[in-house]
């Protein structure tokens, strides 16, 4: 598996909410200080969503941004990107692995203490854990987490698994998520909801996680 620091805030592009292609949202977040960016495209045809993400890795070449991409492996080794983000229901980390080699970074979205007990002994690079407070990004979100779970999520997994917290985190509370345990925060809404102000906002998070 990859050697792999997590940054303390992975930005997560959403073309819907940014009105942004994925290239564009990457450009503006990196022009903030993002180091890590996954492309996430939950409405977009296969095609499409390899076309927008060949092009951000693109710009993230230049820039030295890891991009990772939501969902799909194979679009993933299709355009090059550093890795994939897998859910509970997309291919199995361990096939994922095959098909990527080890030198991708693979992660694993987990929603319970069981979940992720049992991430613990796939082969991925870090596990995130939520949603850790209420979200509107995702459809159909499994239940809130909450910091307390969050905290015992940290404990039980194994200290040398970088823990992303997902799911409503703000400037507000993204240092409470760190101080839980997590190694880093995933945001979407609190970077992108306001296209013109995403590189801003990007710095201002940075600045705050310090
Ligand atoms: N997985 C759990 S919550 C979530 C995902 C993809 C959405 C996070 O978006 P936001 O806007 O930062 O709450
Ligand atoms: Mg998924």
């Amino acid at each position: 598996m990859r050697r792999f620091t997590l940054p303390k805030l992975y930005a997560i592009t959403d073309a819907r909410l940014s009105g942004l292609a994925h290239d564009e949202q990457l450009r503006r977040l990196s022009e903030g200080g993002a180091t890590l960016v996954q492309l996430r495209e939950k409405h977009a045809a296969p095609r499409d969503f390899q076309r927008g993400a060949q092009a951000a890795v693109s710009v993230a070449r230049g820039r030295g941004v890891t991009v990772i991409v939501n969902d799909r492996a194979d679009i993933a080794l299709a355009i090059g990107a550093d890795g994939v983000h897998l859910g509970q229901d997309d291919l199995d980390p361990a096939a994922a692995r095959r098909l990527l080699g080890d030198d991708s970074v693979i992660g694993y979205s987990t929603h319970s203490l069981a979940q992720l007990e049992r991430a613990a002994l796939l082969p991925v690079d870090y596990v995130a854990f939520g949603p850790v407070f209420p979200t509107r990004t995702k459809e159909n979100p499994d239940p809130v987490v909450g910091l307390e779970l969050l905290k015992r999520a940290r404990e039980a997994l194994d200290p040398s698994i970088p823990l992303v917290a997902i799911g409503g985190v703000t400037r507000a509370n993204a240092r409470a998520a760190l101080a839980a345990g997590a190694d880093s925060v995933a945001v979407v809404s609190a970077l992108l909801s306001e296209p013109a102000e995403i590189e801003r906002r990007t710095r201002e998070f940075l600045d705050d996680l310090g």
